[in-house]
């Protein structure tokens, strides 16, 4: 029951979000029409609009209803947030990243514009997210669109995703003498709570900041945020290893996709899944301060761990 009630608020938050994103990437009074170039507006409106499964501005609006944060001003902060995640993916498929042809099932940004626009309409997707978060509709208190604004700018920038996507470039070998680097298994960590977990922790404790928890709440979504990230990153992998071995029909680890610097690939299969459902469990269990009231951000936990795609 709790895992439908789970799937409803999933696809209502992404309703709303669309409906969000759809308004803030439209007409501005602030700067009139003319001022806004229709071919950069119509690049970040496709890399924004009708896709994703929406589930950080589901993140943050789950945790700010542990709050009672009225539901449009989560909205905003999901939709901001949801801004630097496609921001990240229309760079992250640039031929000078991962050079991919394919996006949630339609081309690239590049391969449907042109690279320069791609550029450009990643630049101004990351602009947007921080004018979205200090507009007073977000929260009526300046303090606090401070904190959202500075956690999300530490969260996705150097020391957060940007710096993971660096450590990843560097591991595959880009740099230097263009050798792959082995990571160790606590770089594989740090690199993956930089690049995918730092994105997940701030959707949870932005929840915290717009519903001014108390010190105990916060460090419980934080620690949820954490290891909700990490099996977020788990799945993905094992999704790419499993999926490939079942479209290829290879077997799994020596043909099929066994990408090199993953968890997966360092802990084999069996051990990457007995990591993913501790880490579920870990979740499940950091949520124990909000009681009965957690219990759709526990099933969300489960949702990450069983997800297809
Ligand atoms: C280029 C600055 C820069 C950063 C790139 C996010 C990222 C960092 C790269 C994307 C590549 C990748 C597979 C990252 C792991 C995180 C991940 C699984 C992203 C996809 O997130 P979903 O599954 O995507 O939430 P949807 O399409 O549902 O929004």
């Amino acid at each position: 029951k709790i895992a439908a009630v789970f799937q409803q608020r999933l696809t209502d938050i992404a309703n709303d979000t669309e409906a969000a994103l759809d308004r803030l990437l439209g007409p501005d009074s602030r700067t009139g029409e003319r001022a806004r170039p229709a071919h950069l507006m119509e690049a970040m409106r496709y890399s924004t609009l009708g896709g994703g499964k929406r589930f950080r501005p589901f993140l943050v609006v789950e945790s700010a209803a542990l709050f009672d944060v009225p539901r449009e001003r989560a909205i905003l902060v999901g939709a901001a947030l949801e801004c630097i995640h496609c921001y990240s993916l229309v760079h992250d498929d640039l031929p000078a990243m991962d050079n991919d042809d394919l996006r949630r099932g339609r081309p690239t940004a590049h391969k449907k514009f042109d690279e320069a626009t791609a550029i450009l309409s990643g630049d101004g997707l990351l602009t947007l997210a921080f004018d979205i978060l200090s507009r007073p509709e977000v929260h009526p208190d300046a303090a606090v669109r401070i904190e959202l604004v500075s956690s999300l700018a530490i969260n996705a920038g150097l020391g957060g995703m940007v710096g993971g996507q660096m450590l990843d470039l560097a591991a595959e070998g880009r740099f230097g003498d263009g050798k792959p680097q082995p990571l160790k298994q606590n770089e594989i960590e740090t690199l993956q709570a930089m690049k995918t977990g730092a994105l997940l922790r701030y959707a949870c404790i932005a929840g915290a900041m717009l519903g001014s928890a108390d010190k105990t709440q916060r460090a419980a979504l934080e620690r949820y945020g954490a290891v909700l990230g990490e099996a977020f990153q788990i799945a993905d992998d094992l999704l790419d290893v499993e999926g490939d071995a079942a479209t290829v029909g290879k077997a799994i680890g020596k043909d099929a996709g066994m990408q090199k610097g993953t968890l997966v690939s360092l802990l084999g299969l069996d051990g990457a899944k007995q990591r993913l459902a501790a880490r579920v469990t870990e979740a499940e269990e950091s949520l124990a301060p909000f009681g009965e009231r957690g219990e759709v951000l526990k099933a969300a936990a489960r949702f990450v761990a069983e997800r297809k795609a």
